[in-house]
This record gives structure tokens, sequence and C-alpha cells, in this order.
């Protein structure tokens, strides 16, 4: 079968199953954990807790419905951006972790032996302090990935003198970032319900299915008006609120990019009011795109050149209602070679469009910013943040060195040696499992905050157990919107199994032991109280509403557009792309890892039911997962006819170096040289009694490697050969 025999309307039947799994958000499994855990008598009090939810990095805003002091039912929050009075599947049967059995329950030290032992929150405080102190600032880091209370931890780094504070970035969104700091400086959120056109690449628009984001989706469909186009390798589910599927070569967005801005800029459809207004080094830009025609683009991609030039012809036509979605995963945010540029062109294009602040394009949202001196207003005294490079700065200099991936390196080559992991499990979610686990054994001491007993928890010298985000209170988080908002996570029920503590109570604890105790003399809701009055809104209603609107950020359609970055310009070309060791204008990249006809390219990815690896934690999301056999390799139907592979066959996916095996789910949903796996299965943690021997997980597979400028994992860039177990 050819590529372009993949159309939408080809695959209705084939993708039943994906369809069934989409449908399942409603299932009534969901709630099974309301049976279990809450029972009090009919006439307890019910109370409602506006909270936010930890299902996955879209935190919708949610109500916690408390029956007698027990977890009742969830429901979304009206006002919320994400939610709109929504929660998904996911989120519901989340929740339930707080009563899991699996939970991690006291502070563990492991012992000589190897074992792990209770010890006190004093005992572990104590030794982790001292330990912190004798490796000294520049030895130290602190790596947090969920996000939860990232004010202390950011501070705790800075009082100690160190700059090696990191997140998840690099096998999350290092590309969008670098993109959006240096191009605009503006995080654009699409105005979805009044576009005409939109180019979605991924599932993503912004952040994964948000429920408010899927509805309005849902309800354009069918308007004929509107048109949603989908450019994925594989159908997932999503792809079936979209008008029409485009299969790519997975890794060759960039060169659909480049000849759709080469079409756009030769025929002279372009805003050229708005790029002339708010551009820089367009002329050099244009010159480049010149030379990208369609039939080369058609040539890398897949996709025919009329179809190519259609996409271009209905972003032009419909602009300013128009818009090419950013997205965070798939093609983008950290997986390929030439993820930097893929990212860059989406915001260029969208520029030519000059769709930004403009009704159904993008809205310049923005986030109040808050400054150390309105805190010290209201009683947080200034820590400053250091000012000397990080331990991985010359790695990834476009993200100002905030590469988890060179974090590791830095630990491999023993620059870094004392490491606290708070909500994260790398050797699950960066690439090379085996490297990433010998880093992490080899520290001097290394403490892992979590919530669970996860893969990375089991090679910590200290385990501390965290409260779940149904038994917690964060510092104030913010959300861009048309109007961002201000939302607050609080406990909607008491602290279920023993000692667990928030992280803002863990680091509040273990800063005296550091000699950083009056970096933190003051209580979590002083510091919200502090943090609301600077943004503008009422602490006491955020408690009562959960979700607060920020009315000095609102973005309405027609105003001037604020590009915060160094120029104040949209960057065409960008001069801190070159110092970084890539090119000034966007250029096209080959992938890393060429196609082959033995080979495929080994694509990964989220699913509806699970986030990452920890919604396995949930009994319930993994009852659901089994009945559908979640965890099965995609692989094309043709190619796998050729390979001898039926559906349900084990298969063997094998890199030069190792393989793994697993179910093959025989499907035309997904492009003939790619194979998918999920990211969330093949848990080694031997604590975790759900979803045992469930899938594989396929990032021992990836190799440790960096993509320049931006340290990001590139963690699609690994081909694979399959074959039938047995064959
Ligand atoms: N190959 C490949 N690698 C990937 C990805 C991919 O698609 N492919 N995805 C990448 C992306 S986008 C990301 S964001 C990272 C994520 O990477 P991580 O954030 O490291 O994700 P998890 O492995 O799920 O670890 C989260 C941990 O936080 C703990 N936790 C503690 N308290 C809480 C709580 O209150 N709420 C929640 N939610 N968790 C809590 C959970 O128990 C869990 O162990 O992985 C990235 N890695
Ligand atoms: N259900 C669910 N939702 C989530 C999360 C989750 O874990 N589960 N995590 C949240 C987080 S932290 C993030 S970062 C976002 C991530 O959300 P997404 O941006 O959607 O990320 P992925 O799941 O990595 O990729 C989504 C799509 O990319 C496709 N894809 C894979 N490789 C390629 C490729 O090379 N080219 C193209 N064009 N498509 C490709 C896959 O088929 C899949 O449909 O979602 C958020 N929402
Ligand atoms: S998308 Fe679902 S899991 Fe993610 S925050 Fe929203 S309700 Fe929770
Ligand atoms: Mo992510």
């Amino acid at each position: 079968m050819s590529e372009n025999a993949l159309t939408r309307r080809g695959l209705l039947a084939g993708a039943a199953g994906v369809a069934a799994l989409a449908g399942c958000a409603g299932y009534a499994g969901f709630q099974t954990w309301q049976k279990a855990y809450a029972e009090p008598s009919e006439d307890a009090e019910v109370t409602q807790v506006h909270t936010v939810c930890d299902g996955c990095d879209n935190k919708c805003g949610m109500i916690a419905w408390v029956k007698g002091g027990q977890l009742w039912r969830l429901s979304g929050e009206p006002g919320h951006p994400n939610s709109r009075g929504k929660l998904c599947g996911r989120g519901q049967g989340f929740a339930a972790i707080a009563y899991s059995q699996d939970r991690l329950t006291t502070p563990l030290k492991k012992n000589s032996a190897g074992e792990f032992t209770e010890i006190s929150w004093d005992e572990a405080l104590s030794e982790i302090g001292s330990a912190i102190e004798s490796a000294g600032p520049d030895k130290f880091a602190l790596i947090q990935s969920r996000g939860s209370d990232e004010f202390y931890a950011k501070r705790l780094v800075s009082a100690l003198g160190s700059a090696n504070y990191y997140t998840d970035e690099a096998v999350h969104d290092a590309d969008l970032y670098a993109a959006v700091n240096h191009l605009g400086g503006m995080w654009p959120v699409p105005d979805v319900e009044n576009a005409k056109f939109i180019l979605m690449f991924d599932k993503s628009t912004n952040d994964g299915m948000r429920p408010a984001v899927a509805e309005t989706f849902g309800s354009l469909k069918d308007k004929d008006d509107v048109e949603i186009v989908l450019v994925d390798s594989r159908w997932c589910s999503f792809s079936s609120l979209m008008n029409e599927w485009v299969p790519i070569r997975p890794g060759t967005e960039l060169a659909l990019l480049l000849g759709i801005a080469g079409e756009l800029v030769r025929g002279g459809r372009y805003n050229k009011d708005f790029v002339a207004a708010y551009g820089s080094g367009f002329n050099d830009f244009a010159t480049a795109m010149m030379s990208y025609t369609l039939a080369w683009a058609s040539e890398k991609t897949g996709i025919a050149d009329d179809q190519i030039a259609e996409l271009a012809a209905k972003l032009a036509n419909n602009a300013p209602a128009a818009y090419v979605d950013m997205p965070w995963g798939g093609s983008f945010g950290s997986n390929y070679k030439n993820s930097a540029d893929t990212v860059r062109m989406v915001y260029l294009i969208n520029a030519l469009l000059g769709n930004f602040n403009q009704k159904g394009g993008w809205m310049c949202a923005h986030l109040p910013e808050v400054s150390p001196e309105a805190l010290e207003a209201g009683g947080i005294p200034v820590v400053s943040e250091v000012s000397k490079q990080r331990a991985t700065y010359d790695a990834a200099p476009l993200v100002d060195g905030d590469s988890c991936i060179a974090a590791v390196q830095a630990m491999q080559r023993g620059d870094l040696t004392t490491v606290i992991l708070a909500e994260t499990n790398p050797v699950r979610e960066y690439p090379a499992a085996s490297e990433v686990t010998a880093a992490l054994e080899d520290l001097d001491c290394l403490v892992v905050c979590d919530v669970f007993m996860n893969e990375t928890a089991q090679l910590a010298d200290y385990v501390l157990p965290l409260a779940t985000y149904i038994e917690r209170t964060d510092v104030i988080r913010l959300e861009r919107a048309k109007v961002s908002v201000a939302e607050l996570r609080q406990a909607a029920i008491a602290r279920v199994q023993g000692e667990a503590r928030s992280l803002s109570e863990i680091i509040t604890g273990l800063a005296p032991h550091c000699g950083v105790g009056d970096a933190f003399d003051f209580s979590l809701e002083e510091f919200n109280r502090a943090y609301a009055a600077a943004l503008g809104v009422s602490y006491d209603g955020l408690v009562e509403a959960g979700t607060a609107a920020i009315p000095s950020t609102e973005v309405n359609y027609g105003d001037a557009p604020h590009f915060t970055n160094e120029s104040g310009k949209i960057e065409f070309s960008c001069a801190a792309y070159q110092e970084a060791g890539l090119t000034a204008v966007p250029t096209w990249v080959e992938p890393g890892t060429p196609e082959s006809e033995q080979r495929f390219r080994l694509t990964l990815g989220e699913q509806i039911l699970h986030s990452q690896t920890y919604t396995i934690y949930s009994e319930q999301l993994a009852e659901v997962s089994k009945m559908y056999n979640v965890q099965a390799a995609w692989i094309n139907q043709s190619a796998a006819e050729a390979l001898g592979i039926s559906e349900g066959d084990s298969i063997e996916i094998a890199t030069t170096a190792q393989s793994l095996q697993v179910r093959a789910h025989v499907t035309q949903c997904i492009h003939p040289s790619a194979i998918w796996l999920p990211v969330h299965f093949g848990s080694t943690a031997e604590k975790i009694t759900t979803l045992k021997d469930f899938g594989v997980a396929p990032k021992q597979l990836l190799p440790l490697t960096l993509e320049p400028g931006t340290g990001a994992a590139m963690l699609q860039e690994t081909s694979v050969s399959v074959k039938k177990v047995g064959a």
C-alpha cells in the first residue's frame, strides 16, 4: 500500500478499537473506588473542595466532593479554562491513588546491605542536610518534574548558593522553550473556538487533551465553515475529532512546514504589514524559504505536493482566523534532531499569517510578573538566584543549561554528586535506563521524594514519602488563557496514610539542616497570601473557588502583540540559534536516524487512559488497560504482512544493542515506516502491585544523546528491526 492510500475514509473500519478506547472515558469502573473506600452513612455531610487535578500536566480545575471526610466524587471546575466543568476519565481514575495500598508511608534509608529501613523524619532530614552541606553548592542539584511547589524547590537551590535546578524540559518541551524565549517571548493560547482552519500536529493543543478543548473540537467538527486537519504518523483516538488526517513520515514535519512557508513566501501570501511591523530578519528568512519547493517537501514527507499546496492555501485564505498548532510531544518538544527548527517554523508560519491577537488565531496570553520585592512586601524575604552558570550550560545554551539529560552526563562525570529528585521517575522517563540507573547509583547521595516506590526510588539512599495531590495544599499556580487564572490546589481530605508530607513541608523541614533555615521562615499560607496579593487576587476567594481570573492579564482581539524576547520582535532570523551551533534562519535538518527499508522508526507516546508512568499506580486505570490491551505495539498492516505478523502475535523489537518482546497491534492507523509504543508500561518497580508484567518500557532502547543547542533527548531518533517471536 502506498503511503497516500492511507486516507481517513479507508481507516474508519480499522479504527474501531481506538474509538472504543476514546469512549471509555465514561466507563463506570472509574468510579469504583467510590464504593471501595467511601462508604460513609447516607446522611454524612458532603462538602466541596475546589482544587486542581494532577492526572496530567493539564492541571484542570476540579471539584472534590467529600462525604464524611472521604473522597466521594469528582467533577470539573466550571470556571477553569482547561476543564470548563469537565474532567477526563484519567483524572477520575487517578484520584484513587490516595488510598492505594502501594503508597510509601514513612521515610526510608538504604542500609549497607542495600535494604530500606524506616527512619524518622528528623533523622532523615538531618542526614540529608549534612550530605548537601558536604557536597557544596556546585555538586548539588535538585530535579523536579510535575512542578508542584516549584517556588520552594528553586528557592532551596538558590539559598544554598547553587545554580543547579532542573526540570524535565529536556524530555518534554525544551525545543518549545527555546523557540518561545528567543523568537517572541510569548506563549500563545490558540483561539480554538473562533478559528476557521486549524493545522494540528500530533494530538496536543498546547498540552495534550484538555477536556475543554476536546469538547470544543467536538462541536467544531460538523460546522461547514470550519476545518481541522491533523498531521500525525498515527491515527490516535483524538483523530476522530478532526475533519482530515494526514499521515506523515515521522521526523519530517519540518519539511512540511518549510514547504508551506515556501508556498506562502513565493506567492506573496503572507501578512506584509504584520511582518514589517513586528518581524526582524525577514529578508534572510524569505530568501531561504524560496528554495523549499512543493516537490521537495513532498518527497521528504510522503505527502502529495498538491495536498501541501492546499494546506498552505487554506492557511492563507482563512488568515488571520487560522493557525498552526504548537504541540508538546509527537514530533516536537524533544524528539528529533530537527525538533528545534520544527518548532521555530510553527512560530514563524503563524507570524506570516499575522494571526497574533486576532479572532481565531493565536492570542498572546501572558502571566503577571511577580517580583521578589512584591513578595517581600508580603513578608517573604528575597533570596537572589545565583548568577553563575549551571553545571550543564554548555550543553544547552538555548535553554540556559536546563537539560536534565545533560545533568545525567554531569553525574557520570562526577560533577554532580548529591541530588534530590522530586516527583519524577528518570529511570523510566529519560532514555537509556541502564545508563541513568548507573549514574544515579554512583551518586554520593540520592534522595527521592515520591508517593510510590517507583523504579528511581528503588535506587535512592533516602526515600521521602509525598502526600498525594488529594491530601495537600500547594503553592498557587498560574495558567495562561485569554484571561489568565491563578489556581490553588488544596487538601480535599486529611492525610490518609502514614507520615507523608508535601514538598513545601519537606523543604521547610530540610532547610535548617543545611544552613538555610532563614530562607524558609514563613508558612505556606503566609506565602500563598503574599503571592495572591502580588497577583492582585484574593487569597480567601481562591480558597473558596479554587480558580481566580487575573484581570490585568486580559488580552483582546486587535490588541497590539507584545513580544518580550530580547529584541521585542519576532525573530525570523535569530542570532542566538547561530551562536548555539544551529543556523540563524530555520533550515532543513535530516532526522538523525535515516530511514531504511528493513528498519522502523521507533515512535512513542501517551494514551488517553494514562499519563507517563504514574497512572499505572491506579488500580482502576490498570483494570481498564488490561481490558483493552493498550500495551500493544502498533505496526502497519502491510509491513506486518510482509513480516508474517498478525494481530496479537508476540513480536521482538530490537536495536543493534537490545530487544523487547511485546504484543502486536496490526493496523492501518500508523505510517508504514513507524512502529509505535506507549510509554507508560513495563514497570519494574518491585513494590508496585498494579500492572505487573504488562507491556514494555521502550525508553531502555534509546541512547543518551543531546539535541544541539537545546540539550533535548531526541527520544524518537532510534531505528529498530521487528520480527515475529520464533520466526
Ligand atoms: N520516550 C519518551 N520519554 C518521555 C516521554 C515520551 O513521550 N517518550 N514523555 C516525556 C514527557 S512529555 C514528560 S512530561 C516526562 C514526565 O516524566 P516524569 O514526570 O518523570 O513522569 P513520571 O515517570 O510519571 O513521574 C512522576 C512521578 O511523580 C510522582 N508523584 C508524586 N506526587 C504526585 C502527585 O501529586 N501527582 C502526580 N501526578 N505525580 C506525583 C509519581 O508517583 C511519579 O513517580 O517524561 C518524558 N519522557
Ligand atoms: N492522555 C494523556 N494526556 C496527556 C499526557 C499523558 O501522559 N497522557 N501528558 C501531558 C503531557 S506532560 C504532555 S507533554 C502532553 C503531550 O501530548 P502530545 O503532544 O499529544 O504528545 P505525545 O503523546 O508524545 O504525541 C502525540 C501524538 O504524536 C504522534 N506522533 C508520534 N511520533 C510522531 C511523529 O514523528 N510525527 C508526528 N506528526 N506525529 C507523531 C502520536 O501518534 C500521537 O498521536 O500531553 C499531556 N496530556
Ligand atoms: S486532562 Fe484529565 S488527567 Fe489531565 S488534568 Fe485534566 S482532568 Fe486531570
Ligand atoms: Mo510533558
